[in-house]
């Protein structure tokens, strides 16, 4: 799919799926390096240690780097690239997590929030089966809806925010996705996705990205991570990749980091 018709649809519709970024082999090997950290940790990640895992892992910081998805995102919001936000969404083979229908921005306070644009890339299959990835097509040109925190713990989100707008089968679209092809949507969609019925885990890794010109409207600062081009702007404090993973300077950054957009969200 070339940049134009990627950027009609993404702009049409919302959304844009499936995109192939990196090969299957590829897409395997940053499994492992995900599988080999939670074997060298004992157990997997936690919720916590899956959200910004860019500033724990090395790999999770080339992801997000990666030029072949920075290729995509480069001729919709130009070359100066702040992500704003990674997270491994996995659910476990049979497991119970799910994720509520919900709008992204609701709680994340950027302006113009338009101009975020998550990559959701592909580690596992991510299949009608495994709970891939659901959106609601042309629902971006929505208002944003109120939303209900339901704080369930078997949803992924962190407050399990809820829209209050019912969605309907038929309504949806399942994003089916192999192992290395990604898809793009856009923060107003409504979106969400079902339990993992099959017998290999989900893995997604999303990355939300922006130019650079974009702000934070909280007066407290948040942080993002410089991923190409230049920061002329400075709205954001930027990140830095860690020297190696899962060290104890990475782990206490990762968790001022977090800890510091936690009190900013939560005043929003
Ligand atoms: O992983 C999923 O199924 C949903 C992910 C999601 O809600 C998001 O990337 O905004």
């Amino acid at each position: 799919m070339d940049g134009s018709t990627i950027g009609e649809t993404y702009r049409q519709r919302g959304y844009c799926a499936p995109i192939p970024v990196l090969s299957a082999e590829d897409a395997g090997h940053y499994r492992t390096r995900l599988e080999q950290a939670e074997q060298a940790i004992g157990r997997t990640l936690t919720r916590e240690e899956r959200t910004k895992p860019h500033l724990l892992f090395g790999w999770a910081a080339e992801l997000a780097r990666h030029p072949a998805i920075l290729e995509r995102i480069e001729p919709l919001i130009g070359p100066d690239i702040l992500c704003w936000e990674t997270v491994l969404f996995t659910k476990e083979a049979g497991g119970p997590e799910f994720i509520s229908w919900h709008q992204d921005l609701t709680y994340w306070g950027l302006e113009p929030g338009d101009q975020v644009i998550t990559a959701w890339l592909a580690l596992s299959p991510s299949t009608v089966e495994s709970g891939c990835m659901r959106v609601v097509p042309g629902s971006h040109m929505l208002d944003l809806a109120p939303h209900r925190d339901t704080y369930d713990p078997d949803n992924l989100l962190s407050r399990g925010q809820e829209v209050a707008v019912e969605v309907k089968a038929g309504d949806w679209v399942d994003l089916v996705l192999a192992p290395g092809e990604m898809s793009l949507h856009h923060v107003n969609i409504v979106h969400g996705s079902d339990r993992n019925r099959s017998n290999d885990r989900r893995i997604g890794f999303a990355a939300r990205y922006f130019a650079t010109q974009v702000r934070q409207k909280s007066p407290r600062r948040d942080s993002a991570f410089l991923v190409a081009g230049q920061d002329r702007y400075g709205h954001f404090d930027l990140e830095p990749a860690p020297a190696r993973d899962y060290s104890d300077e990475a782990r206490t950054l990762h968790a001022e980091f977090r800890q510091r957009r936690r009190e900013l969200q939560s005043s929003l």
